[in-house]
């Protein structure tokens, strides 16, 4: 089986200001560095790169004691959400080369946009450690990469970052797996809007090829878009250490290779976030090619080819 052949955006977001430490920022870099562009051109795709947004704190918002660096982050998720929006509307897939989770407030919503202009719903797959429903009214930290479920839900309204008009995706729509670290006030939001969330236990029960065949013909059947956002504490600390907030528990390579390889044979597959990357914490770039190599499995390397799924 040909890999199909894709047009590829790439935009990086050197945002580092949604965490609660630096380095982030560098995240864009490293993932350069490690080759994804050469690697998604290989592969035989059309790879053009964006270079990395850049920003200056939006003057229209105010400040928050709840929302750390609101005006920084709300003028990143206006950028990010037009690029997206662009480069999906341009027929590319849009991929974002992170910095931190906040930025999946632009990403996600400017593929909301794309998706309700094409009559689609937006399907998310989180893949995460942490379920980021978290608003300024609930986050215990006010770090506004713990609250991009939340927003793009229309859950963490604070300020009109984005028109308040704008497309949201319904949480019913996202599916988190990975999970294993969420705050009491999150619980109860999760549970309360619907986010269907397949934790580390349900993933050791069921295993992560039955989860993923469930959310592909949830989505198949609903002919959703598909927007995948990787959080780099998705993956166990052990083979992916660059990252700010390491919970022991997480997916093996082998899992995380599976996710991948299943949403590549799926096609639902319409943009792609790589996020909290921390080069400043990494082995010796080990979780930069890591998160590579998951993307090159994603976008069709195979080892060898799978007879094909009777239709
Ligand atoms: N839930 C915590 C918070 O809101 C931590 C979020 N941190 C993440 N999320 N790394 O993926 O601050
Ligand atoms: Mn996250
Ligand atoms: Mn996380
Ligand atoms: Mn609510």
């Amino acid at each position: 089986m040909e890999v199909q052949s894709r047009s590829i955006t790439l935009i990086g977001v050197p945002v580092e200001e949604g965490s609660g430490r630096r380095g982030a920022a560098m995240g864009p870099a490293a993932l350069r560095i490690a080759g994804v562009d050469q690697t998604l051109i290989d592969l035989g795709h059309d790879v053009r790169d964006e270079g990395d947004i850049q920003v200056v704190p939006a003057r229209d918002l105010p400040n928050h004691p709840k929302a750390h660096n609101l005006r920084l982050i709300g003028a990143y998720t206006r950028a990010l959400e037009a690029s997206t929006y662009d480069a999906a509307a341009a027929g590319r897939f849009p991929l974002i080369l992170g910095g931190d989770h906040s930025l999946s407030m632009g990403s996600v919503s400017g593929m909301a946009r794309y998706a309700a202009e094409k009559g689609r719903p937006l399907f998310v797959l989180w893949l995460d450690a942490h379920s980021d429903f978290n608003s300024p009214a609930t986050s215990p930290s006010g770090n506004m990469h713990g609250m991009p479920v939340a927003f793009f839900s229309g859950q963490a309204e604070v300020a009109e970052i984005l028109p308040k008009d704008r497309p949201l995706v319904d949480p019913r729509n996202v599916f988190q797996v990975g999970i294993r670290s969420v705050d009491p006030s999150e619980r109860v939001e999760i549970q309360k809007h619907g986010v269907n969330v397949f934790d580390m236990r349900s993933i050791d029960e069921q295993g992560i090829a039955a989860t993923m065949r469930h959310i592909v013909s949830t989505i198949e059947r609903a002919n959703g878009l598909l927007h995948v956002s990787l959080d780099v504490d998705f993956l166990d600390p052990d083979i992916a250490p660059g990252v700010g907030t390491t919970v022991p528990g997480g997916a093996t390579f082998r899992e995380a290779h599976l996710v991948m390889e299943m949403l590549s044979d799926s096609g639902l597959v319409s943009s792609l976030d790589l996020v909290e990357l921390n080069p400043f914490l990494d082995d010796r770039g080990k979780s930069a090619r890591v998160l590579v190599e998951l993307t090159a499995s994603l976008f069709g390397r195979r080892i060898f080819d799978r007879p094909t799924r009777a239709a």
